[in-house]
């Protein structure tokens, strides 16, 4: 952030971003407003609302194919106060490292006001953790670059119709998985932790963390750091989806606070090598919370209604697993010999 703050005017500087201490000093201004089509009490939604008004009106949006690109630029209506641009489904990379060294040439050739401004490519977790996984990695890459990747994670393909993703919880109920007499659970695989392995793979990234919109501070500052810190940096949102994950729209954000309470979704960021737990999870990380049961989230959403005991014994005793046994608990899943 200091960095930041002495090299302001040079364009090849982040923005300097201070955090926001405390929800009254949050800026007012929306630069996600009304005029989308989302589904009620989608979370994702409220993602783009949070980092819009962290980033302020000096940024560039580029969003990948998904519910955050087709219920948002409806024809003739969009929600974005903010320059926003759709990019093809696997290249939120891309895209981003592209704008960022577009800006960069046009302020280098006067062809433009040298200013910092922010660029940050949104995709999904069909978009992020599976098929553009590879041009993330190479965006994360160019440290040359100042840019934000926020990966939206609704866990499926919800665009399409709910479709199973590298990101789906273990058995849950999708379009491609759907629980049957012969098979009641169809979906076997462990959710990919998406954030931990960007970090880990790529050392000279400054900055992943991961998020909850239900914790609305901590996501906006989360943005905020990411943008000040510079070089290309990652977000990952869990975002509750009403219509995905079947429950009530008004329970979006119990659901969110659930996730951490009950240890599935640990809030953690990772700067220049350090990691740091936040909230709820650092306290489960330092023994000093007790986590709730995994059962009241997972029995609070439709696509897990098929589960039986067995089913949620298995995801608690992972869900153990992940703050008893790791290296980092909740985030790095190693052990060493
Ligand atoms: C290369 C390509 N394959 C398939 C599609 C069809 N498609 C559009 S949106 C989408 C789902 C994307 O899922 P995700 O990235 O998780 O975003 P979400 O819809 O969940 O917001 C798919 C498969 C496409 N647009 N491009
Ligand atoms: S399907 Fe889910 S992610 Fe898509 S708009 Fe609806 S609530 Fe949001
Ligand atoms: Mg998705």
């Amino acid at each position: 952030m200091q960095e930041a703050k002495e090299n302001a005017g040079d364009f090849t500087s982040p923005q300097a971003l201070d955090p926001w201490k405390g929800i009254k000093k949050v800026a007012r201004e929306e630069y996600f407003t009304s005029g989308h089509r989302t589904c009620q009490g989608c979370e994702s939604a409220q993602v783009m609302r949070l980092m819009a008004k962290a980033a302020g009106p000096r940024t560039i949006v580029l969003g990948a194919t998904g519910c955050m690109y087709v219920a948002n630029t409806t024809y003739y209506s969009t929600p974005w106060v903010l320059p926003w641009m759709h990019t093809q489904l696997g290249s939120a990379g891309s895209a981003a490292t592209g704008t960022a060294a577009a800006l960069r040439a046009l302020m280098r050739k006067g062809k433009m006001n040298k200013e910092p401004i922010n660029v940050i490519a949104v995709c999904g977790d069909g978009g992020g953790a599976d098929m553009g996984l590879s041009a993330i990695s190479a965006a994360l890459l160019h440290t040359q670059y100042n840019l934000l990747i926020v990966m939206y994670d609704n866990e499926s393909y919800a665009n399409t119709d709910i479709q199973v993703s590298g990101s789906s919880p273990y058995g849950a109920n999708t379009s491609f998985s759907p629980p049957g007499k012969a098979h009641r659970i169809m979906h076997k695989r462990w959710k990919k932790n998406t954030a931990a392995m960007l970090a880990v793979g790529h050392t000279e990234c400054r900055y992943v963390a991961t998020v909850v919109s239900s914790n609305a501070i901590d996501t906006l500052n989360k943005v905020r750091r990411a943008l000040s810190i510079g070089g290309p940096t990652f977000i990952h949102a869990l975002d509750p989806c009403p219509k995905g994950w079947d429950y009530d729209p008004k329970y979006s954000h119990e659901i969110g606070e659930l996730a951490v309470e009950t240890g599935i979704w640990p809030l953690y960021e990772i700067a220049d090598r350090k990691l740091k737990m936040y909230g709820r999870s650092q306290r489960f990380a330092s023994g000093t919370a007790k986590r709730k049961p995994v059962e009241e989230y997972l029995l609070r959403q439709g696509r897990f209604a098929h589960f039986t005991k067995e089913d949620i014994a298995y995801v608690q005793a992972k869900t153990d697993e992940m703050w008893e046994k790791w290296l980092l608990p909740g985030a790095i899943a190693l052990s060493a010999v």
